[in-house]
């Protein structure tokens, strides 16, 4: 780009003109932005430069819509949903906005035409990767739908100054690297900072008799920390709404007592202080339970507070009275995390506001509801009372009292049924005492729901049974979804082209109307083009691989896909004793027929969980012999695509063959991948475990490569003793895979590394791997013989694309608002500049 060129087309007209949608405004904003907020020419500007000079622009045009919608809000007194989440799982915003707004090919066109590189630009933005994996971006999925659906919403959580770390592999371990995602500005939010607020932590309670006979508590806090509040626009798909998602960063409060506090102690204040900011530091990267850290339970307090305390001054603004607080605001709970605000509203309402402890209460549980996301009995949430008593010790005597009136009631239901009321107690006593955060979730909310049907099911029956049993009808199921913006029209552009070519673009907003595909499945051309696109898709995933992992990887070979976290319960290890089944079977037959593979894993592991990083070496150890061995002939390839994120994952699901869904039977909650693969016109093989049970159910049987045991047979082989080694010993191929990674066969002759693992699924194998192993192989089996079948195949594929509606997260919400938040839909009228001024 010229330099005086540039600068001589830097326009001074008002925004409003300049904020127009078409390529030209753009490309002057874009100028505009690069001189003004970059302060950049293009001799001197980076890459980075550029993103930015373009990101401003865009942010220009969601301004209108957000005051706008701000405003809309406020005048008509609107319900609005807070969904509330320790993650928010955002990915890349600039590709996304572009999208929403319609603008898309018209600022790929601007930057063309200034001769830059628009995917490089869009390459530059550091996904903002606030959230461990699908619950964090189920929140972004659902604030995505919610501003489509023009349903009055804010997103709260954490703004992280370091999301999920960075993995690399070096020599195939996981290596994590600290995540800067800051490092160079962040051009989506802005700081509020006139409406932080303070937030209390440690300390003790005092309470006394007024003289009017009331009773009046105190919490004396040990620490202040202040919570200002980054909001970031969430834009609907082509409509004027522009919700928001507002983070709260932790700071050092302004004024602090130190004379009371610190009492001439000023080092230690300062110390002090700067712990404070630590709150919002780093998100945790466990995708189960932390267990007993301190500042994890600080950092949840922190967000609910925050968040509680801006619902109740958005309120006071408009002049609403607290009794009112259910009316104007439904609270949702994803998950655990934020249940704490079970209490703090409690807190709020009735020491602060003063309004009577039975009114509050009515208030609370009118106001909340609870989703589970886990079935995992070691991942439901307990605090340890000591603790908990130190960062919260107002919460827990208000939780003592909720847990009194609470079992008064339980007893009077069943009455002498002891063993009943400590089950449900929200005080864990069995040992040593624990705060069990799901049964204050449950008390406090008037809906608690699972993320898939089996999960509800099995929500209802096991875990949360006694809860169920008390209160039927506050259980309901909604199954999860994820947006088709981000996960086909932005990842998936040839795809999108060819869909809105055949059946219009209706299906972008109702994606029910996929099904109009289905008769195209019968069309040899149609099923062609179909196969061009995921060629091509396949392509471009090829060069990722080829830079990032340095294997050739051949587009025509299936790609055979298993990207999540990684864990034992997901099973990658599953996925890897059937390709060195595979494996074996070239050796001993080298002639073999078999169709090329290219097995492609990426997840990350939490960095503490020692198994499954063993699991990652497992399958780079694996494809160190298996890419190299001439004998396989290129008819099998293994590589593990590092960092797995949002950014990845939107290159991964468009190029997937297949897509791996194995977890143990009753383990997943619901998956979200496996629908991104769906829509994206992979095939799934998959267990009889969460949604997917629900996809096989909408492809049908024929259009889904089933295996392994369901929930009740798992749980008939657990009650009757299950012993692996039996297994093992029964099943040569079986037993061939498993001595041969004992005996360091994929470790360089280590014959010790893989130990841990070898030695718990001979002994142990809690998820079933040996029970499943020859089921899976046969399944695979199928799943070769149909792919050779290229025809058959690409039906298939397009029928589980045609019959993946359901799995909208517009869906999802529809059922939310219909069943839990009775919050209609408030369309918003675009402000000019003018009306906004006066
Ligand atoms: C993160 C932190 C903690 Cl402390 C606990 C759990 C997590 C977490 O990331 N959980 C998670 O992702 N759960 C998943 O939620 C998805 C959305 O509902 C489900 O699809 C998936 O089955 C479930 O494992």
């Amino acid at each position: 780009m010229d330099t005086r060129a540039a600068a001589a087309a830097v326009d001074h007209r008002p925004l409003s003109e300049r904020a127009a949608l078409n390529k030209e405004a753009l490309k002057q904003s874009f100028l505009d932005n690069l001189f003004h907020t970059q302060g950049k020419f293009p001799a001197l500007a980076s890459k980075s430069d550029y993103y930015l000079a373009l990101a401003y622009a865009v942010r220009e045009r969601l301004l209108q819509r957000w005051i706008s919608t701000a405003a809309e809000y406020m005048q008509k007194g609107a319900r609005t949903v807070s969904y509330l989440s320790a993650e928010f799982l955002m990915g890349p915003h600039l590709g996304n906005n572009l999208i929403n707004l319609g603008i898309y090919d018209e600022a790929k066109q601007a930057m063309t035409e200034l001769g830059l590189n628009f995917d490089e630009l869009l390459a530059q933005e550091e996904e903002p990767g606030l959230g461990n994996g699908g619950l964090g971006r189920l929140a972004a999925c659902f604030i995505d739908s919610m501003a489509t659906l023009e349903i009055p919403s804010l997103g709260y959580g954490i703004r992280y100054e370091f999301g999920i770390f960075h993995q690399s592999i070096v020599d195939g371990w996981q290596v994590e690297k600290t995540d800067k995602w800051l490092r160079y500005g962040n051009p989506w939010e802005l700081q509020r900072p006139e409406w932080a607020v303070q937030v209390k932590l440690g300390g003790y309670t005092e309470h006394r008799s007024e003289e009017d006979g009331t009773l009046t508590v105190r919490w004396i806090p040990s620490r202040l920390v202040s919570g200002v509040p980054y909001d970031t626009p969430i834009l609907g798909y082509r409509n004027n709404t522009a919700n928001t998602l507002r983070l709260w960063s932790a700071q050092a409060p302004e004024s602090f007592d130190f004379e009371v506090f610190n009492r001439g102690d000023y080092y230690g204040a300062v110390m002090q202080k700067m712990s404070s900011e630590n709150l919002s530091k780093v998100l945790y990267p466990n995708d189960e339970h932390e267990g007993g850290k301190e500042l994890r339970l600080e950092q949840q307090y922190f967000f609910v507070s925050c968040s509680l305390q801006d619902m109740i001054r958005i309120m006071q603004g408009q002049r609403l009275p607290l009794e009112h607080f259910h009316e104007k605001f439904a609270v949702q709970l994803n998950d655990t995390h934020p249940a704490i605000a079970v209490a703090e509203l409690m807190r709020l309402l009735v020491d602060e506001h003063k309004m009577p402890w039975n009114r509050a209460w009515q208030v609370t549980c009118k106001t909340f509801a609870y989703t589970n996301h886990t079935l995992m009995p070691e991942a439901l949430e307990r605090w340890p009372l000591p603790l908990f008593k130190k960062v919260l010790p107002r919460h827990l005597e208000i939780i003592f009292e909720i847990n009194a009136r609470f079992l008064d009631e339980v007893r009077r239901r069943y009455p002498g049924d002891s063993a009943r009321v400590a089950r449900l107690s929200l005080i864990d006593e069995s040992g040593p005492r624990y705060v069990r955060m799901a049964h204050l979730a449950c008390v406090g909310s008037h809906a608690i729901n699972g993320v898939a049907e089996l999960h509800t099911e099995l929500l209802k029956s096991d875990v949360l049974r006694d809860f169920y049993e008390l209160w039927p009808n506050k259980f309901s199921n909604k199954t999860n979804g994820v947006t088709p913006r981000r996960w086909m029209v932005l990842a998936n552009p040839r795809l999108t082209r060819l869909v809105s070519d055949s059946i219009g673009e209706d299906w972008i907003k109702h994606l029910d109307q996929l099904q109009k595909l289905e008769p195209l499945a019968e069309s040899a051309d149609f099923r062609s083009h179909w196969r061009e696109i995921k060629r091509a898709n396949k392509r471009a995933l090829a060069e990722v691989i080829a830079r990032r992992c340095n294997v050739a990887v051949d587009p025509d070979s299936m790609f055979d896909v298993q990207v999540k976290r990684i864990h034992e319960y997901k099973r990658q290890h599953l996925a890897a004793l059937h390709i060195i089944a595979l494996y074996l079977q070239l050796k001993a037959q080298p002639n073999l027929e078999l169709a090329p593979r290219t097995f492609i894993f990426g997840g990350k592991a939490a960095p503490g969980y020692r198994m499954a990083k063993l699991m990652i070496k497992l399958i780079t150890g694996i494809g160190d012999v298996v890419n190299r061995d001439p004998m396989v002939r290129d008819r099998l390839k293994v590589v593990f695509l590092p960092n797995f994120s949002v950014t990845n994952g939107q290159r991964i699901y468009p190029a997937a063959d297949l897509s791996e869904q194995i977890s143990t039977a009753g383990k997943e909650a619901s998956g979200t991948g496996n629908m991104k693969f769906q829509m994206n016109g992979a095939l799934t093989i998959g267990t009889m475990d969460g949604a997917n049970i629900e996809i096989r159910e909408v492809v049908g049987a024929d259009n889904f490569f089933l295996f392994g045991l369901t929930t009740p047979q798992v749980y008939a082989l657990q009650a009757q003793g299950y012993r692996p080694h039996d297994w093992y010993e029964q099943d040569p191929q079986l037993r061939e895979v498993i001595d041969m990674i004992r005996d360091g066969y994929f470790s360089r002759g280590d014959a010790s590394l893989f130990r841990p693992l070898v030695d718990s699924l001979l002994w142990h194998d809690p998820y079933f791997l040996f029970a499943d192993f020859r089921s899976y192989v046969e399944c695979q089996q199928r799943v070769g013989e149909t792919w050779v079948d290229t025809e058959r195949w690409t039906r298939m594929s397009i029928l589980n694309s045609a019959r993946s509606g359901k799995f909208s997260s517009d869906r999802s919400i529809r059922d939310y608002t219909k069943d839990i938040w009775h919050a209609p839909s408030v369309p918003v009228e675009l402000l000019t500049e003018h009306h906004v001024r006066a």
